[in-house]
């Protein structure tokens, strides 16, 4: 595999993994992908592996005794392992393969929330949640009864941590967290979170969405209960994701889907479950994506999540320093780069953020602009839609530089 952990961060050798970078948009410009934090690029190791697979041991798991299923299926389950081992879970029991982060959101709160929430209860979530968990937790307190509660934002993009503590109670059955905004960037106080839930018996769920890919996350440091993540935003293939539970509350929890490979045994009367975590794994899974995230996450611990996690801050503070000294430029969320993941939302005085973004792409620039599935952050804030930089292990200050000129395009353009 390509990297030693000496060249880490020579972003060029790191680059040249990625073909996609060579890619000319716009009449011949080089493609300046700043739209990360939606997914990120794939390296060569990644295409190969599932191309591999494909060519050489494509069979169903966990289903045929002939040697092209046994090597899929270990291939499968090892995957499992290489995920566990990455965010500190105790091992694959602890690992539900699903097909995105929205999907292990939708996992919990339909076999757990459904189950065990009613009138009374409290889900306690934040004024910063992507819709992938705001959306399925309003949902779930309407169809149960349960209150869904939100702790604030800070003007300056923090959680108002001294409101958290009024809004959990011991009628909180589940706070449920974003652990890096995807807007803000904000990095949340997770373990604080986690022992406030705790001290309240609930369970606290964190969306690492964000986080997962940008920085060191071991689920047991933080004590989460649930904790989930998706494959195509750390270099991984789309169609994976992953739900880290506590093995004894997995345990305890019904199936989400029903059907093949998560029974053990069926009569015509009843059934009974598979292990964990095939019980929570129904029907053909995504087994090429699963071997390309394994990839993924060796082709990351070889560079290091710590220096991925340098990189980022860098970048991060150098975009936060360019724009300050742009009176027109709003940015959001914390102003320091440490307090914050590799994004910056922002809007350009008087220009539209779907302009804006227009203009960059003529430039060949890569970026976001709407409201990043966190429509009630965007009320908040005043604002319908906002413009995201956002950057991975390939980019470099450079590109940041090429966003800023297409910024200049804009304002000329618009005065
Ligand atoms: N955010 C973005 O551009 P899925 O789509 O299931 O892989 O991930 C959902 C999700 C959940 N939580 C957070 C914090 C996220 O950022 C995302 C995905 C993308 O910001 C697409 S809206």
């Amino acid at each position: 595999m390509g990297l030693q952990k000496s060249d880490a961060f020579d972003v060029e050798r790191i680059r040249e993994d990625f073909p996609i970078l060579e890619r000319e948009v716009n009449d011949g410009q080089q493609v300046v992908y700043l739209d990360n934090g939606a997914t990120t690029q794939k390296p060569n190791q990644v295409i190969d592996a599932m191309s591999e697979y494909y060519r050489t041991y494509n069979a169903n798991v966990h289903r045929g005794i002939h040697q092209l299923s046994q090597e899929a299926s270990i291939a499968y389950e090892e995957a499992h392992d290489t995920v566990a081992d990455f965010i500190g879970a105790d091992g694959r029991e602890e690992v539900v393969f699903t097909k995105n982060t929205t999907e292990a959101e939708n996992l919990v709160a339909y076999a757990w929330g459904l189950n065990e929430l009613g009138p009374g209860d409290e889900v306690v979530l934040t004024e910063m949640e992507h819709h992938a968990s705001l959306v399925t937790w309003q949902q779930i307190g309407r169809k149960t009864g349960a209150d869904v509660k939100f702790i604030p934002v800070t003007d300056n993009g923090y959680l108002d941590m001294a409101a958290a503590r009024d809004l959990v109670t011991d009628d909180t059955e589940m706070v449920s967290a974003v652990h890096v905004s995807n807007t803000l960037g904000t990095i949340n106080p997770a373990e604080e979170l986690a022992d406030l839930a705790h001290d309240h018996d609930a369970y606290v769920f964190l969306d690492g969405a964000q986080a997962v890919p940008t920085r060191p996350v071991d689920v047991k440091d933080l004590d989460a209960d649930f904790y989930a993540f998706s494959g195509h935003k750390m270099v991984g293939p789309t169609g994976i994701g992953c739900l880290y539970g506590k093995k004894e509350i997995l345990e305890e929890m019904e199936p989400y889907l029903y059907g093949g490979d998560m029974i053990r045994k069926v009569t015509f009367e009843e059934t009974t479950w598979n292990d964990l975590p095939w019980k929570f794994e129904a029907g053909t899974p995504n087994i090429a994506e699963a071997i390309g995230l394994a990839v993924a996450v060796e082709y990351l611990e070889d560079i290091g999540m710590s220096n991925v996690q340098r990189h980022e801050e860098r970048l991060a503070g150098y975009a936060l320093e360019r724009m300050a000294e742009l009176d027109d430029i709003e940015v959001y969320g914390p102003t320091d780069a440490r307090d914050r993941g590799g994004l910056v939302s922002f809007n350009l005085d008087g220009v539209h953020a779907h302009d804006l973004a227009s203009i960059m792409n003529d430039h060949g620039v890569a970026i976001r602009a709407g409201d990043h599935c966190t429509q009630p952050l965007h009320d908040k804030l005043g604002i319908a839609a906002s413009a995201r930089a956002s950057f991975y292990i390939y980019n470099t200050t450079d590109e940041i530089d090429a966003l800023l000129e297409a910024v200049d395009d804009a304002r000329q353009l618009f005065a």
